[in-house]
């Protein structure tokens, strides 16, 4: 890990929050997610799965964290159980956890290697009537693959089938969303880290630079200051790919006149940012494409003051809608007669403006959060409106990362990331 080592009180504290939530008499199970193949002895880098991370803070392949509040023995309440480390293993693979080494971590005193969990989870679950599972029901997941949890839930329901089970989703779907002061520090180390690779990307974008050398900056930029790199795949599309929303190719030449869309953000300690930007290639923008930056930093900042406690996402989403819609007449793009006749499931600006205006952020990009509740203080979005104009050759979008606070408008993480055209196009212009 690159990240400096975090608090294991954060952990102690996300742990009391779930096992609060838990039915008397039960156990919960959290597991790694798996190191995935490639071919041959090839594997993906390791991603640890957000939910035992939460739980724990271990960053480590094939671990699980076991929590049982009513078990009798102190030693069984919570437990780590941990792939053995040796010599062996420190020379070919490095450092892996060792028991004191866990502790210092997770807080968590009962450590087990790997091989001790189906003889101690016997021990618990004969205390126990209700296991909590670990189901991804997240609203936009789609898996295709077995995760190491989903092959614990088939061999938990073979192996203990008198048991009631319960699901952990919706819990952390809760808790996860309203974040600790710590974990606020660490999204904003985060949005710290994209602010110098957007600084780094302002002084070298011109005619002629490719999308890929522009994302190879900001990789240069994540990684010199103990990121592990991108929170997500970077958008970096020049002109018309902006118009493609999921555009990851980054194998175009910018050039001259068209404006750039980098939708980039940096992990840190497994916590995203998630920025976007649009900038013009040749450093200034034209009328047109200002008139429109303007519309669009607008509906932004009028977005963003009703990210506030109380507010539900649903009805929110349909009032960025009518404020869009005023921009999108005073730009000329939709007139009078479309809004009148609009599809009220499909409004006249999703023409310009298709996709959603904001998300939950967190150790997810498209964090947990149960969107059918009211907003509350500490959960942090994402704010991201866009107007997209293929027949103009330019889409823009504008997003920062906010904090909702107890009252008023909420703490933006990305304040001083430039996004006013005078800022941007004076930075360009060094
Ligand atoms: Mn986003």
């Amino acid at each position: 890990m690159k990240y400096t080592p975090i608090s294991s009180e954060l952990f102690i504290k996300n742990r009391v929050k779930f096992t609060k939530q838990m039915l008397p008499k039960s156990v919960a199970v959290f597991n790694s997610n798996d190191i995935y193949p490639i071919s041959a002895d090839s594997t993906l880098p390791f991603a640890q799965h957000r939910d035992i991370f939460y739980l724990s803070g271990v960053d480590q392949e094939e671990s699980i964290l076991l929590l049982c509040p009513d078990a009798p023995f102190a030693h069984l309440k919570e437990i780590l159980f941990l792939r053995e480390t040796n010599e062996h293993i420190a020379v070919w693979e490095g450092e892996k956890l060792t028991k004191e080494k866990a502790f210092e971590v997770s807080g968590i005193k009962s450590v087990y290697w790997l091989q001790d969990f189906e003889k101690v989870l016997k021990e618990v679950m004969s205390y126990c009537d209700t296991i909590y599972i670990n189901t991804n029901e997240h609203y936009r997941a789609k898996i295709e693959t077995e995760t190491r949890e989903a092959r614990f839930i088939k061999w938990w329901k073979e192996n203990y089938p008198a048991h009631q089970v319960k699901k952990s989703n919706p819990i952390l779907q809760y808790i996860r969303s309203i974040k600790e002061q710590e974990e606020i520090e660490l999204l904003q180390k985060a949005c710290n880290i994209t602010e110098k690779g957007f600084r780094r990307v302002l002084g070298m974008v011109q005619p002629g630079v490719a999308e890929y050398e522009i994302e190879a900056e900001f990789a240069h930029e994540f990684i010199r200051n103990r990121s592990k790199g991108f929170a997500y795949t970077p958008i970096i599309a020049s002109g018309s790919n902006a118009n493609v929303l999921h555009y990851i190719e980054n194998n175009q030449v910018c050039k001259a006149g068209d404006l750039l869309l980098l939708d980039v953000g940096a992990e840190y300690a497994n916590y995203s940012s998630d920025m976007t930007r649009t900038i013009p290639v040749s450093g200034k923008f034209d009328a047109f494409q200002k008139k429109v930056y303007q519309a669009v930093l607008h509906v932004k900042n009028e977005a963003t003051k009703m990210l506030v406690p109380g507010t539900f996402w649903k009805e929110y989403h349909v009032e960025v809608g009518k404020i869009m819609t005023s921009e999108l007449l005073g730009l000329g793009l939709i007139d009078k007669a479309d809004v009148q006749n609009e599809n009220p499931d499909w409004p006249a600006y999703k023409k310009y403006f298709m996709h959603g205006t904001s998300h939950h952020l967190g150790l997810d990009t498209h964090d947990y959060g149960l969107l059918h509740l009211p907003m509350e203080a500490n959960m942090v979005f994402t704010v991201e409106p866009g107007i997209y104009i293929p027949e103009k050759g330019f889409g823009i979008r504008l997003e920062d990362d906010v904090v909702i606070q107890p009252s008023g408008a909420p703490f933006n993480l990305m304040q001083n990331i430039p996004i006013e055209v005078e800022e941007i196009e004076s930075l360009m212009a060094k």
